[in-house]
């Protein structure tokens, strides 16, 4: 009796030890050219030091050029930053209708290159829009005239709307000739990231009036969408260009395992979902293979995943080695990782990680030469870091 209930009991460990056939054990690292990026050691020498509290969601934020701020809050809210640091009570009207559903709402902020010249106001959102059943990422522009937003027009939309509240991106910059990338995730749908006839899980890239760059990579190409300038994305959220070589940086969330930092270039195909580092949340690898040919590697890979959020460079000049390095949120992992840059611009040295007690969704260069983080909460917090 006593055996046989030892080996019932070596049966059930068994069991629940071993993976189910054909399921991958996450704990042996998968084959590929990019070894993954596991825990890093702590930086050192900072705090992290609030700015002000009281925000729902907070998904990014601008400087203006006056020492304000906005700040998008995702349930649909754009907020104002007063210069002296307090939160403005009356959210800025105009802002157009979002979707407010789990992973959509009003997502990111930036304004016109030339913002505050010539009278040019234009300030760009990105938000999902649309039902949970149908829905879809995009872009609108208004001029900020006193306390709202006047002449908005809608400048692009993601193709073909999609079901659920999951993937829409959506980080926007502008590159150095004025347009504006934006990154469009794949709707947790997966295989549109390969189709050129959709949106989804694209890099798009649009002039400041919205029509389509015509010098685009696949421009010519009947069969492709003119907007789009990358591919094979899954849900890039994290987006900035290089401070002295305006390449592209990108980050991008995998399911378990497989966050990525890409270096985005036009007409490159980053993968998503035939060659990945992820694996389903139910178990088997999304993909047999890491790389295949015609498909741009990572230049990192995050596994276990950090939940990538917000990108910057730090430009500043309050961390004298932090200049010219990469920071880039995360939301599960509650840190933001300073990914080291060599002094050729390019080559990535290493990790470290500043350990926070929030999850982060947007990092930035604040106008100051302060590094500044959002919260991703209820109650969500701007924070400034500071050496200590
Ligand atoms: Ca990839």
């Amino acid at each position: 009796m006593r055996t046989q209930a030892i080996a019932l009991a070596a049966l059930v460990v068994l069991v629940f030890t071993l993976p189910a056939c054909g399921q991958a054990d996450l704990s042996k690292p998968l084959e590929g050219p990019v070894p993954p990026s596991g825990a890093a050691p702590l930086a050192t020498g900072w705090k992290a030091v609030q700015v002000v509290d009281g925000l729902e969601h907070p998904w990014s934020i601008a400087w203006l050029p006056d020492g304000q701020a906005l700040i998008t809050e995702r349930p649909g809210q754009l907020r104002v930053l007063r210069a002296d640091g307090s939160l403005d009570p009356q959210p800025i009207a105009g802002v157009p209708e979002v979707l407010n559903n789990r992973q959509g709402g009003l997502l990111d902020v930036v304004l016109h290159p030339e913002f505050g010249e010539d009278e040019n106001r234009w300030v760009y959102l990105s938000y999902a829009h649309g039902t949970a059943n149908a829905n879809h990422t995009r872009i609108a522009r208004g001029r900020l005239v006193d306390h709202g937003l006047q002449d908005v027009e809608v400048l692009f939309r993601a193709s073909p709307d999609k079901t659920q509240g999951f993937h829409f991106g959506c980080r926007m910059v502008f590159l150095p000739d004025g347009t504006l990338l934006a990154t469009i995730g794949e709707g947790n749908k997966m295989q549109p990231a390969q189709d050129m006839g959709t949106h989804l899980g694209k890099v798009v890239r649009i002039r400041d009036d919205g029509t389509p760059a015509t010098d685009n990579p696949f421009h010519a190409r009947v069969d492709a969408l003119q907007e789009i300038y990358s591919y094979g994305h899954r849900n890039p959220q994290g987006m900035a260009i290089h401070p002295v070589t305006d390449k592209v940086y990108a980050t991008e969330h995998g399911p378990r395992g497989g966050d990525e930092l890409n270096l985005v270039e036009p007409g490159n195909n980053y993968g998503w979902p035939l060659a990945t580092y992820g694996y389903h949340y139910h178990g088997p690898r999304v993909s047999e293979h890491t790389e295949l040919p015609g498909m741009v590697d990572p230049l990192i890979n995050w596994t276990p995943v950090i939940a990538a959020s917000g990108l910057a460079f730090y430009t500043g000049d309050k961390f004298p080695h932090w200049t010219g390095d990469l920071f880039a949120g995360g939301l599960a992992i509650k840190q933001v990782r300073r990914i080291d840059f060599a002094d050729d611009h390019e080559t990535i040295l290493g990790q470290e990680t500043l350990e926070f007690d929030h999850r982060i969704r947007d990092v930035r260069m604040g106008p100051d030469g302060y590094l500044y983080v959002l919260t991703d909460e209820p109650n969500g917090k701007l924070l400034r870091i500071e050496p200590r």
